[in-house]
């Protein structure tokens, strides 16, 4: 890390870059918490079907203060035997959130077993930065899971570089867009990172050039911007998986926007819709939208304190969200389904029963022609995710994935979760993003 001599010069541009305005939060009130009921019945009822993935879980519950001490330390425990397990290795990302849920605050032993994990994420943001300068800037996984070590490292004193930060989290980096698209979960996800690494230097005074705060300031102003440009007619950061995210990154950033820019409580009604709708179905959705709803960021996460613990008998709404599915359609359905991969087009038409997702499509369709439309899928914390067809990888240092679509518009959930309807054209694409 660079040094600086110039102390006194430094303290007063520190003192100038503290944000002056109070950060304008538009929680839900304690009044209307029964309508988060459904987010937290998705977390808490849901199978893991790997332990990782109960870290966002995990990281979110205990932000809100939603788990008995006997949840919690399941769940805890579950995060934990992941991080230990070898196989599969896990990534930087998920490491990061590891680390945050599992030292989002002191258990009931009064320790949060971070260190060796910290240790670890330090060689994993090490890799991924390598992995940049071997591959055309491509990091092994995403700007995304960089952010998320960065944040890491940042809450539980971890060491990185503060110039290495700035220079990595430049604006108009190609890694904060697919597709040309910025990404409003990416670009939320650098601003809460970035705050946390200027955080630090105002607290420790730390002896940073003050070219690299100056950078940090000037980065998480234009990605503000970015993620602003990105509200919709509705009220809506992106779209609704990336709003609860954006909302955290503008709680933290009150200072660079002006209270004209954004109408919160839009915001906030808008998604209190979207869960009676049962948007939130998958309890990774519901993880990333509740911290915001209660008025929380993952900056809140704090490691010095005690864990709050809610009663097992926390009042779950026993309400189902409302069907998607239309009520009254012929029992089995037809849907043309093709595999794109560049000017070469592999066609079919594929029977299935009513209420079927994409993934029983191309289920079906890869058991009446094994050739043409074989594939696999890993299990994520959004479900299924489609890593090759026909043989074919998807590649992060190439930039490449197989695409999902209906009708020509690419679509906003996965094959496990989009619910295909009579006569939609599906498309799985080769693309580069
Ligand atoms: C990076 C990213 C991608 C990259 C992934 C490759 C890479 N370079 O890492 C690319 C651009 C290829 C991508 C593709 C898609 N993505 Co994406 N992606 C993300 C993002 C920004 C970060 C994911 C991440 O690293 N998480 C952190 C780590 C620790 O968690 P993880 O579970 O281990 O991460 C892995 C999975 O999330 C997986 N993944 C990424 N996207 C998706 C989408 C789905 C549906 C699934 C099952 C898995 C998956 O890739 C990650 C790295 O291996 C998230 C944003 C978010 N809010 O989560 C969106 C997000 C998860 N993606 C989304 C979508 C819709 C897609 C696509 C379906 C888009 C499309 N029309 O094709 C495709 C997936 C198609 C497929 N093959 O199955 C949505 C999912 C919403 C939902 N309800 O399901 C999100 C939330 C964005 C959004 N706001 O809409 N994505």
């Amino acid at each position: 890390m660079r040094q600086s001599h110039q102390l006194p010069l430094m303290g007063l541009l520190l003192f100038s870059l503290i944000p002056r305005q109070q950060c304008e939060i538009c929680e839900v009130s304690k009044e209307n918490y029964t309508a988060l009921n459904p987010l937290i019945s998705t977390m808490i009822n849901s199978k893991y079907n790997k332990g990782i993935q109960a870290a966002n879980v995990l990281l979110s519950l205990r932000l809100g203060g939603f788990l008995s001490q006997s949840q919690d330390q399941q769940l805890t425990e579950k995060v934990l035997l992941a991080t230990r397990s070898t196989e599969p290795s896990l990534t930087s990302g998920q490491l990061a959130l590891a680390i945050l849920a599992v030292g989002a605050c002191k258990g009931p032993d009064g320790i949060s077993n971070t260190f060796e994990l910290v240790r670890n994420l330090e060689n994993k943001f090490q890799a991924e930065i390598k992995n940049m300068e071997e591959h055309d800037g491509n990091p092994l996984t995403n700007y995304y899971q960089l952010s998320l070590d960065v944040l890491a490292l940042c809450l539980f004193s971890g060491k990185y570089s503060i110039p290495e930060v700035a220079e990595i989290f430049k604006p108009g980096n190609k890694n904060y867009y697919f597709h040309e698209q910025f990404s409003v979960d990416t670009g939320a996800m650098a601003v809460l990172a970035l705050t946390c690494v200027k955080e630090n230097i105002t607290r420790r005074q730390n002896q940073t050039d003050s070219k690299d705060t100056e950078n940090i300031v000037n980065h998480t102003r234009s990605l503000v911007n970015e993620i602003l440009s990105q509200k919709t007619e509705n009220g809506l950061l992106g779209n609704i998986y990336s709003t609860g995210e954006a909302m955290q990154a503008l709680f933290v950033s009150p200072t660079y926007y002006n209270k004209n820019q954004w109408d919160c409580q839009k915001t906030r009604d808008r998604v209190l819709a979207e869960i009676s709708q049962g948007a939130f179905r998958m309890p990774t959705a519901a993880a990333q939208i509740l911290p915001a709803l209660m008025g929380k960021t993952y900056l809140d996460v704090n490691k010095d304190s005690s864990c709050v613990y809610g009663s097992d008998s926390f009042n779950i709404s026993t309400q189902e969200p409302v069907s998607v599915t239309p009520a009254v359609s012929p029992s089995e359905i037809e849907v043309y389904y093709s595999v794109v991969i560049n000017n070469q087009i592999d066609n079919t038409t594929v029977s299935v029963p009513n209420g079927s997702v994409f993934l029983d499509v191309m289920e079906q369709a890869q058991k009446e022609n094994a050739t043409r439309f074989s594939f696999t899928a890993e299990e994520s914390s959004w479900g299924p995710y489609i890593t090759s067809v026909q043989g074919i990888k998807a590649n992060t240092n190439d930039r490449t994935y197989w695409e999902l679509l209906s009708n020509g518009e690419p679509l906003s959930q996965g094959v496990g979760s989009y619910v295909v309807h009579q006569k939609d054209h599906l498309e799985v694409r080769w693309s580069t993003y």
